[in-house]
C-alpha cells in the first residue's frame, strides 16, 4: 500500500464546560480527562490527546485543551502545534470570555484553518440555536474561522457527530503538508517514566523528522541522549515526521532533567537565547497600552517565559497597534525565527497580544539605536536571501558557520545552503571554507585595516623589511587565523602584499638607506667579510662602523634581512660568502679524510674552539655534515 501518511492536528478551544472533552469522546471514543482531579472536578486541567484514523492514510490528531481561565497556560502549550482550531461553543450559553480569549490566541498564533462547533444542541430550541448561529457567524466574520463551517452537535444524542467528522476530514484535506526539510523540533508537553524503559517525552513534532537512534538534545538544558524508542499513538515506529503526535523514549535521561517547555531537537542544532527580537501586535481589546519595560509572559511552543518588552521605536504600544520589540527573557527560549508567540500580562493574567519572532541571539545594539530598528525591519520584510546576508554581515569579521546559522533562520539547512551559494555568486559573502562564511564588507574593512597597519609600520620602521604576521593579525583585531590567511592570500594574489616566511610587507615597500646609513652598513659588512672565519661580535662590528648597539640595530638587521649576514648561533654571525668558502673547504677535507674532529676544523681554518664548535653544529643543521660521536662525516657522502 503506497499511501502517503498524512497527519493533521486539530485542537479544541473554548470556554469551560462547553463540552470540548465530551465532544472529543463522542468523536474518538477516548476520554482525554485522565487525571483523578479532572475526574473529581469534572473539568479539564491539562492537555488530552486522541486521534481519528481516516481513509487514505489520514490521521486526525486531536489535542483537547482546558477551558478554565486558570489553565490557559496549559491551553497555550497545546495549541502551539495545531493545524486546525475547533472552537467549541455551548449552544445554551453562547460566546463567553474564554471563547474570545481562546479565539484570540488562535488568531495570534496565525492558525490558518478552523471551524466552529455548537455543542449541547439537545438543550436548546431550534430558534434559539439559529440566534446563536448568527451570533457566532458574526464573531467569525473576517477571521480565519470564516472559511470553515459551523456545525451543531450533541455529545449526548450523537446528533451532528458524523457531519462534524466529515467536516474535519474536509478541513484536513485543505491543510498543506508540513515541510520535513527543516530542523526537527519537538516542543515537549509531557514527560513521564515507563517502568523498564525510562523517560518518555511527548509532543507534536513541529517540523522535520526524528528517527530511532538519532542523537538528540533537550534544549535549553543541554542533556543529550539517543532515541531508544519512538511511538505515534501507541504504535512503535522507526521515524516520526512533522505534524505527528510523538512519544520519544530517551536513553539514560533522568525524568527530573526534562520538563514541559523544553524542546527536543537533534544534538547541537538549536540555539537557546535570552534575547529575542520580534514584531509584536497588541490586541485591539487589550485593556491598556503596553509600555516599554513592561513585564509580560511569553508563550512560544510549549514554554512560558517571563520577559521585559523593550519597544524599539516608541515608548508605548496602543491596543490594535503593531511595533518591533526586543524581549529580555528571564529564562532561555528555544525557538526559531518565524515562530509565532503569544504574550499575556503579568497580572491580571490576560492574553494581550502576540507576534512573530524575527531574531534569536540577536546582535547587540545601543538602546533604541536606529540601526537596530533597521536590522529587525530587514528581517521582517526582506527576501530570505537578504535575511541570510544580514546575519552574515552582523557576524562581523569572525564570520559565521552554517550549523549555528541554521538555528537562527526560519528555513531549513538545505535552503540555507542554497541561499549562501547564491550570495557567493556576486561576492556578497565569501566562503572561508565549505561551512564558514564572512560578509564581503567585513573582509573589506579587515583589508583596509591590514593595509593601513602595514603602511604605518613601514613609515615607523622604514629599514625593517616587514611586519611579523602574528603582530599584524593582532593589530587587525586578532581576527581568526583562517580568515586572516584568506585575506593575505587575496592581497598577495592582487600583488599588494608580499608574505615572506612570517614577515608581511606591502609589495611597494623598499628599504631605502641614506648615504650615511649605506656607508655604515658597508663598513659592518666589510668587517665580516675581512674577518672571514673568525668574525667580530655584532657590538664590535657596529663599533668599528662608529655605531653603538647590538644585533637588534636596524642597520645590522638590514644586513641580516638582505641575507648578507647569517646567524650561526646566538650573537654569532658570519658573512654568507665566508660561510660558502668554509663549507667548500670543509667538504673537500671530508672527502679526503672521510671523518674529522673539532681539532681538524680548527687547524683547517685557523680558528679557535669558540668558532669551530658552532660552525660544525651549523653545518650539521644544514645537513652538510653528520655527527658520529664527537666526529663528523659527510652527509650522504
Ligand atoms: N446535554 C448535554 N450535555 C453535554 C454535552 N456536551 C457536554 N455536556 C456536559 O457538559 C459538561 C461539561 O462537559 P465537558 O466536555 O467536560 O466540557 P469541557 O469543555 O471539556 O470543559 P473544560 O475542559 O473544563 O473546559 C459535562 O457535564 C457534560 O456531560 C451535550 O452535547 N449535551
Ligand atoms: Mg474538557
Amino acid at each position: 500500500m503506497a499511501i502517503a501518511a498524512r497527519h493533521v492536528v486539530v485542537g479544541t478551544a473554548g470556554h469551560i464546560d462547553h463540552g470540548k472533552t465530551s465532544l472529543v469522546k463522542a468523536l474518538t471514543g477516548t476520554d482525554t480527562d485522565r487525571l483523578p482531579e479532572e475526574k473529581a472536578r469534572g473539568i479539564t486541567i491539562d492537555l488530552g490527546f486522541a486521534f481519528l484514523e481516516e481513509p487514505d492514510g489520514l490521521t486526525i490528531e486531536i489535542v483537547d485543551v482546558p477551558g478554565h481561565e486558570r489553565f490557559i497556560k496549559n491551553m497555550l502549550a497545546g495549541v502551539g502545534g495545531i493545524d486546525v482550531a475547533m472552537l467549541v461553543i455551548a449552544a445554551d450559553e453562547g460566546v463567553m470570555p474564554q471563547t474570545r480569549e481562546h479565539f484570540a490566541i488562535c488568531s495570534l498564533l496565525h492558525i490558518q484553518h478552523g471551524l466552529i462547533v455548537l455543542t449541547k444542541i439537545d438543550m436548546v430550541e431550534p430558534d434559539w440555536l439559529e440566534l446563536v448561529r448568527e451570533d457566532v457567524a458574526g464573531l467569525a466574520r473576517g477571521t480565519f474561522l470564516a472559511s470553515g463551517p459551523i456545525v451543531g452537535v450533541s455529545a449526548k444524542t450523537g446528533e451532528g457527530i458524523p457531519e462534524l467528522r466529515a467536516a474535519l476530514r474536509e478541513m484536513a484535506s485543505r491543510v498543506p503538508a508540513r515541510g520535513t526539510d527543516q530542523l526537527p523540533r519537538l516542543p515537549i508537553d509531557r514527560v513521564f517514566t515507563i517502568r523498564g524503559f525510562g523517560t518518555v517525552v511527548t509532543g507534536t513534532l513541529m517540523s522535520g523528522r526524528l528517527g530511532l537512534d538519532d542523537r538528540v538534545e533537550v534544549f535549553p538544558t543541554g542533556v543529550q541522549a539517543k532515541i531508544r524508542g519512538l511511538q505515534t499513538h501507541g504504535h512503535a515506529v522507526e521515524q516520526s515526521s512533522a505534524g505527528q503526535r510523538t512519544a520519544v523514549n530517551l536513553q539514560g535521561v533522568e525524568r527530573a532533567a526534562v520538563e514541559r517547555g523544553n524542546v527536543l531537537g537533534l544534538a547541537g542544532t538549536l540555539a537557546p537565547s535570552v534575547l529575542m527580537d520580534a514584531r509584536l501586535e497588541l490586541l485591539a481589546d487589550a485593556p491598556r497600552p503596553l509600555k516599554s519595560r513592561d513585564r509580560v509572559r511569553v508563550h512560544a511552543g510549549t514554554s512560558e517565559i517571563m520577559a521585559r518588552v523593550l519597544l524599539l521605536d516608541r515608548t508605548e504600544l496602543a491596543p490594535g497597534q503593531t511595533a518591533f520589540a526586543r524581549f529580555r527573557l528571564e529564562a532561555p527560549l528555544v525557538a526559531l525565527p518565524g515562530d509565532r508567540f503569544v504574550i499575556r500580562s503579568y497580572s491580571p493574567m490576560l492574553t494581550i497580544g502576540g507576534g512573530t519572532l524575527l531574531d534569536i541571539a540577536p546582535p547587540r545594539f545601543k538602546l533604541k539605536a536606529p540601526a537596530h530598528l533597521a536590522h529587525v525591519k530587514l528581517l521582517a520584510e526582506s527576501t530570505p536571501e537578504a535575511v541570510v546576508e544580514e546575519h552574515v554581515r552582523h557576524a562581523g569579521v569572525g564570520g559565521v558557520r552554517v550549523a549555528p546559522l541554521s538555528g537562527r533562520v526560519p528555513f531549513g539547512p538545505d535552503r540555507l545552503r542554497t541561499l549562501l551559494d547564491a550570495l557567493q555568486g556576486p561576492g556578497r559573502v565569501v566562503a572561508i571554507d565549505r561551512d564558514w562564511f564572512v560578509h564581503r564588507e567585513s573582509l573589506d574593512r579587515l583589508r583596509t585595516l591590514t593595509l593601513a597597519t602595514l603602511e604605518q609600520f613601514h613609515r615607523a620602521a622604514p629599514l625593517r623589511p616587514g611586519m611579523s604576521r602574528e603582530e599584524l593579525r593582532g593589530r587587525a583585531g586578532g581576527v581568526d587565523d583562517r580568515v586572516f590567511t584568506h585575506l593575505l592570500g587575496a592581497l598577495e594574489g592582487e600583488g599588494l602584499v608580499r608574505a615572506d616566511r612570517d614577515k608581511v610587507r606591502l609589495a611597494s615597500h623598499e628599504i631605502k638607506l641614506s648615504t650615511d646609513q649605506q656607508k655604515a652598513t658597508d663598513r659592518i659588512e666589510q668587517s665580516y667579510l675581512s674577518a672571514a672565519a673568525a668574525p667580530p661580535s655584532p657590538e664590535e662590528a657596529l663599533a668599528q662602523a662608529g655605531l653603538a648597539g647590538d644585533e637588534e640595530h636596524e642597520l645590522f638587521q638590514v644586513l641580516i634581512e638582505a641575507r648578507k649576514l647569517v646567524k650561526v648561533k646566538e650573537s654569532l654571525y658570519f658573512h654568507t660568502q665566508a660561510l660558502d668558502t668554509i663549507q667548500d673547504k670543509l667538504v673537500a677535507m671530508l672527502r679526503e679524510r672521510k671523518e674529522i674532529g673539532p681539532a681538524d676544523i680548527k687547524d683547517l681554518l685557523g680558528i679557535s674552539r669558540k668558532y669551530a664548535i658552532p660552525l660544525l653544529e651549523f653545518f650539521d643543521g644544514r645537513r652538510v655534515t653528520a655527527r658520529v660521536g664527537e666526529r663528523r662525516v659527510l652527509r650522504g657522502g
